[in-house]
């Protein structure tokens, strides 16, 4: 018999892995966004996923630093605490236990087909983790644990978000109910797909081996003027028109960044700029790029100084957490058929 839809309340979820440094691309494809959700009248639940994290090794200390360092780039990015739910993931048990049942619904041939999957392990997929193969189904665990149905990200984890609707129509289907929501990507703004400042055709990342390819929330004016002079670009002069941008990846990517840094759109932007050499442009996004991003390194510096501060925080936050995922678990085991008091 299949259960009566249940009515989802509006929620927004969404997570980023404590795996390094952030980068630009974090920032306007997640922490930028996740801050002005908050004003939508949606609740808001981020996470620090440092159980995705540790898919790939990762170092204990450093691990621990950029949990910290992550809380910090939140809140220095504008989400609030007591607005939103902020919490690492390992500190509510909820994520694994559900990331199992889901384990068991999605298929092998799924898992496969992911991008990232194939992109993180290569032609080394023996030597990958098991987890690194299964973090679509954890993912999904993240999202459903709270029947989110709105989920912030970059273009980079729609398919995630897709194979979490995966997940949950066949959970659904399986167990003859409507527990769960299916959630919708929301990727909007001009910079879905911050790309690399070397290389125009691949995603600014927070672990490409070269520094000179992205700019950290961490960098110095200095650093970030550094950066953006030598970024790749072509002869050309920018056009009026975003047709003009279809075939100059590089030139796109830096116009996007201003687009979404300003809170413009790249029409607005051009409207501006059309006719001016990269020598002209480069310096005005420089500056842009420091003034909207010094005061969050600031403010992320002066965070770290109080580490016992961001723990705290973290904690209330995973506390606040579990009060909506404990009930989403217990039922779920219930559906499932596991026997609980
Ligand atoms: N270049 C990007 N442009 C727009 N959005 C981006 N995001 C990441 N890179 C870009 C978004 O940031 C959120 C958190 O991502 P993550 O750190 O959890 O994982 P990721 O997507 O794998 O990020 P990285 O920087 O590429 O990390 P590594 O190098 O460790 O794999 C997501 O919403 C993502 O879309």
């Amino acid at each position: 018999m299949t259960e009566a839809a249940p009515q989802f309340t509006p929620r927004v979820f969404s997570g980023i892995q404590p795996s390094g440094g952030l980068t630009l691309g974090n920032y306007l494809g997640a922490l930028k966004r996740f801050a002005d959700a908050q004003d939508q009248g949606m609740e808001t639940i981020y996470c620090m996923v440092d159980m995705h994290a540790i898919t790939v090794w990762q170092d204990p200390d450093a691990l621990r630093r950029q949990t910290r360092e992550l809380a910090a780039g939140f809140i220095a990015s504008g989400v609030d605490p007591e607005k939103s739910i902020l919490y690492n993931q390992s500190q509510v048990g909820e994520h694994a236990q559900l990331g199992w049942i889901f384990n068991c619904v999605a298929r092998m041939g799924w898992m496969q087909r992911m991008t990232q999957w194939k992109d993180k392990a290569g032609k080394n997929s023996q030597n990958a983790s098991l987890g690194l193969f299964a973090y679509p189904a954890l993912m999904a665990a993240d999202i459903l644990l709270y029947h989110a149905t709105h989920v912030p990200v970059g273009e980079d984890q729609k398919q995630h978000v897709e194979l979490t609707r995966d997940i949950a129509i066949k959970f659904n289907h399986d167990y003859g109910t409507e527990f769960f929501p299916l959630p919708e990507p929301v990727i909007e703004g001009a910079a879905t797909r911050v790309m690399s400042l070397r290389d125009g055709t691949k995603k600014m990342s927070k672990s490409d081996p070269s520094d000179m390819s992205r700019i950290n929330l961490t960098d110095d004016a200095d650093a970030i003027a550094n950066k953006i002079r030598k970024a790749r670009t072509d002869p050309e002069a920018l056009p009026s028109e975003t047709e003009g941008l279809k075939e100059r990846a590089e030139a796109r990517n830096l116009v996007n960044i201003y687009a979404a840094l300003n809170d413009q759109t790249v029409e607005q932007v051009l409207a501006d700029v059309g006719g001016k050499q990269f020598s002209e442009f480069k310096p005005m996004l420089a500056d842009l790029a420091v003034a909207k991003l010094s005061p969050i390194s600031t403010e992320m510096a002066r965070l770290m100084e109080a580490p016992e501060e961001i723990d705290s925080i973290l904690t209330r936050g995973a506390d606040r957490a579990r009060e909506i995922a404990q009930p989403v678990l217990k039922r779920t085991l219930e559906i499932v058929g596991m026997v609980h008091g």
